[in-house]
């Protein structure tokens, strides 16, 4: 038998699920493609649409060796239905149905749950490719220029993924909500995306760092616990969406590096110890170091609110009912149910922040949200160690989940990166320390002038310690 795991390049979208059989499928699909492909052309990247990207592509959905690296148009990209290798005798890893075989059908009294669920991840596919379109045009090098693309041609791929599912199994529905996935526009007033983070601009490449650090990532957490799901056509294309996010959030944590790399440097060799002379910083061409942390600032509070409200009956019966998993639900050692477990939750309590023994249930977004700030950790723990080898007495925070809230329990409250509770005031007066301002935005904007010769970077940014596939520093990721 041929392995279902080798992507078969001769039906018009590439697949490992044997579309050539499933004829209903690949005419759904192929209907749907020209409507896509007009998104990309008209929503996708600005520009660039006509220039070989070096860009890689799934060639088999087994972990290590599935890439193949190459020069494609992005219009000409394969985009694809990738699903992670059937695992045999799989069973349900939690909930009401543990234990039992995983489902390769859609369970009737599932069926709006799992849309829902599907349509929501969907959505945020195509949205990040929107709100980054116009970054080719101010690219800081080639190489981030070919990551950007890269990122993107694979969130174009995650809503393929999405698509798939909706069509193969949520029939008439499923092919309506497709069509919304490509109508709906981020920070379109009328059809806005669904996700307050999704309607929010990435106006700079330091923007675009920190989303696919901070947003690119609760991507990661809502795909590994999707990744768990009783589903199991849900559960093997998230787990393989999950190996191209891994780049995603290399490109991000990376990108940042290279920045608070870049300035430091720059502060160190200009003599400038203090971290907040921002004007003599800034003089010098490169992002202040309170700068960067505005930015961080504000990208892990608007990712923050994606995963819901603190306490989520949604989150709880998702799990219940064997839809949705934990963080990595198949190595925690528990009874899998949760029914008379509790998990400690910060919450509002008279206008205080306490931490509150909660039913583990309805602590489900909070608890995947503590995994996500572990999570973040590492990036920053990176980011860190660079400063400090500069030499400069600088360390990025993660602020504090109270601060900056729009969703759940601290949208009602003012509070400051410590977790400080503030007068509506008090946080009037500080907020500009805490998050970017226009000025802010004016300053990185006059350092947004692209650098397209091969090997070379804006003065903002240092090159990256490895080329992408191994390839030299002065490669020409992207012919222009
Ligand atoms: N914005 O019980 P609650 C990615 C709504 S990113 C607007 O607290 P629940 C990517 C909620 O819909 C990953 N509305 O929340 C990254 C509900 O409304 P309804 C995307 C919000 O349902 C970078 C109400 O508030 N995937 O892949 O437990 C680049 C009460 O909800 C928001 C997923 O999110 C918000 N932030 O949790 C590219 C996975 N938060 O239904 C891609 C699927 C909540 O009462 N989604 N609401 O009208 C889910 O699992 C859950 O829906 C959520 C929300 C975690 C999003
Ligand atoms: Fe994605
Ligand atoms: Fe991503």
């Amino acid at each position: 038998m041929e392995s279902l795991t080798k992507v078969d390049y001769g039906t018009s979208i590439p697949n490992n699920v044997n579309l050539a059989d499933d004829r209903r499928v690949l005419k759904a699909l192929e209907k749907w493609h020209p409507g896509y492909i007009d998104w990309w052309m008209s929503m996708g990247p600005e520009g660039f649409q006509n220039n070989p990207v070096y860009l890689r592509t799934a060639m088999s959905a087994d972990v290590g060796g599935w890439a193949k690296f190459d020069y494609v148009k992005m219009p000409d990209y394969r985009w694809g239905i990738l699903l992670a290798p059937q695992e045999e005798n799989r069973t349900i890893p939690c909930g009401e149905h543990f234990g039992e075989p995983a489902w390769q059908e859609v369970p009737g009294e599932y069926r709006a749950m799992l849309r829902r669920l599907i349509v929501i991840q969907g959505d945020t596919e195509p949205a990040s490719v929107e709100q980054q379109r116009h970054l080719g045009a101010t690219a800081p090098s080639l190489y981030d220029l070919r990551n950007l693309f890269q990122v993107n041609v694979e969130e174009g791929r995650h809503l393929w993924a999405m698509v798939y599912l909706l069509q193969k199994y949520f029939g008439t529905d499923g092919r309506e909500e497709a069509d919304e996935l490509l109508r709906r526009q981020s920070g379109n007033e009328d059809a806005p995306r669904m996700l307050g983070a999704f309607n929010e601009a990435t106006p700079d490449w330091l923007s675009f760092f920190m989303f696919t650090t901070f947003t690119d990532r609760d991507g990661k957490m809502q795909l590994e616990a999707l990744a768990q799901s009783a589903f199991d056509p849900l559960a093997r294309t998230t787990r393989f969406m999950l190996m191209e996010e891994a780049h995603h959030m290399f490109v991000g944590v990376t990108g940042v590096q290279r920045v608070v790399n870049r300035t430091t440097q720059a502060m160190r060799d200009a003599g400038i110890e203090d971290p907040y002379d921002i004007e003599r910083v800034r003089a010098l061409g490169v992002i202040d170091l309170p700068t960067i942390q505005k930015k961080a600032n504000l990208h892990f509070t608007l990712s923050l609110d994606l995963f819901g409200s603190e306490i989520s009956t949604n989150a709880a019966n998702a799990f219940n009912a064997s839809v949705k998993g934990r963080y990595r639900e198949d190595r925690i050692n528990d009874d899998h149910r949760l029914t008379s477990d509790t998990y400690p939750v910060l919450r509002c309590v008279d206008g205080e922040i306490k931490l509150v023994d909660t039913p583990a249930l309805s602590a489900l977004n909070m608890r995947l949200r503590d995994d996500y700030v572990r999570d973040c950790m590492k990036g920053i723990d990176m980011w860190n160690k660079t400063i400090k080898k500069n030499g400069i007495d600088f360390e990025i925070i993660l602020p504090h989940v109270a601060f900056h809230r729009h969703i759940g329990e601290f949208s009602t409250i003012k509070a400051s990166p410590r977790g400080d509770v503030l007068s509506e005031a008090q946080w009037e007066e500080k907020q500009s320390d805490w998050l970017p301002t226009k000025a802010d935005g004016d300053f990185i904007d006059s350092l947004m002038t692209p650098v397209y010769e091969p090997g070379q970077f804006a003065g903002w940014i240092a090159p990256p310690k490895m080329g992408i596939d191994n390839r030299p520093g002065d490669f020409e990721y992207v012919r222009l």
